[in-house]
């Protein structure tokens, strides 16, 4: 099965960021700070942040930033929430959040919150679980929970579980693993695990283990690595994580490595992306494969960011 090319996926990442002009780029365009932070938190994980202009990254993030406080997937974009937390992600990751005006940025989350506690993504209003995750992470980073309505934003993530345990985008919809990570990521940021019923949650989320030890998203689908992030993180946060065999989970991830030009795909044989290569060394990550930075499984930063944070 062999090991994980860490050298190689941090050249492959360092090679990518660097090709502006090709046609991943610009398709990627709008979602720029998006791919920059799972890039950087890659090789953050990896110990290779420092092989990274520091001084140029966080003035192009800092030039992402609209004047209502949010941020745009890049310069002169219109802001969202999931633009904004990928800003604030990549300074906490250079420990530079003080840059930001964390008042402005807060208030610019906190005028997002519904009156049912459910949060829009931007001014245009589309409602999703996942900007009640990025929000309140958002918030949490900042130290400015105190902006929202806590307890309406947890009741409205409580109102899209399922009787499957668990959770959908919106209430009565499908449960899904990436919607699932949204709301134990929110639920543990904000202290409120005792809403979930862990037995039920970590059967559905073990039973996405499938024979090549990858885990899928929802039932009869295909496994795919990004889901090592979203599933595995979710089993951690519920203390479920030793329901499912870690040890071929691993292998399938190493199965899924470019070994010669780095980088990780979907799943084995598929073309390698800046996305799975980081679900790939974060799924790596928490499963305590050796060498590599303990990442958090809330907050989707490396624990010594976090640490540095919330200790101080
Ligand atoms: C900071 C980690 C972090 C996240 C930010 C963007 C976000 C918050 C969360 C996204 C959660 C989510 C919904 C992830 C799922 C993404 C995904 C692989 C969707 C694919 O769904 P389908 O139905 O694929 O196309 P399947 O695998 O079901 O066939
Ligand atoms: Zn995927």
């Amino acid at each position: 099965m062999g090991e994980l090319a860490a050298e190689k996926h941090a050249k492959y990442i360092l090679t990518v960021e660097k090709k502006k002009d090709d046609i991943e780029s610009v398709l990627m365009e709008h979602l720029r700070i998006n791919g920059a932070y799972w890039g950087l938190t890659t090789l953050d994980i990896l110990g290779k942040l420092a092989a990274v202009d520091q001084e140029t990254i966080i003035s192009w993030v800092m030039s992402c930033q609209h004047e209502s406080g949010g941020f745009g997937g890049n310069e002169g974009h219109d802001p969202h929430l999931l633009y904004t937390l990928s800003a604030i992600q990549i300074l906490a990751l250079f420990n530079k959040i003080d840059a930001l005006d964390a008042e402005k940025v807060s208030t610019y989350i906190s005028t997002l919150q519904n009156e049912d506690g459910s949060f829009s993504g931007d001014k245009w209003g589309e409602i999703d679980t996942r900007f009640s995750y990025v929000a309140i992470c958002s918030l949490a980073l900042l130290k400015q929970l105190d902006k929202i309505n806590v307890e309406k934003a947890v009741k409205y993530i409580i109102s899209c579980k399922n009787l499957d345990g668990g959770f959908g985008c919106t209430p009565g919809a499908e449960s899904h693993a990436g919607q699932i990570f949204c709301c134990i990521g929110a639920l543990a940021i904000t202290g409120c695990l005792h809403y979930v019923d862990k037995d039920l949650l970590g059967w559905w989320l073990c039973e996405r283990q499938v024979k090549s030890g990858g885990l899928n998203g929802r039932p009869e689908k295909l496994p795919d690595v990004c889901y090592s992030w979203w599933v595995l993180s979710s089993l951690i946060m519920i203390d479920r994580v030793h329901w499912i065999d870690k040890q071929k989970l691993v292998d399938f991830i190493l199965d899924c490595q470019d070994k010669e030009n780095g980088g990780i795909s979907d799943r084995p044989d598929d073309a390698v992306d800046v996305f799975h290569t980081y679900f790939g060394v974060a799924g790596l990550s928490l499963l305590e494969y050796p060498g590599l930075k303990a990442i958090d499984p809330a907050y989707a930063l490396p624990v010594d960011v976090i640490d540095r944070i919330f200790l101080h």
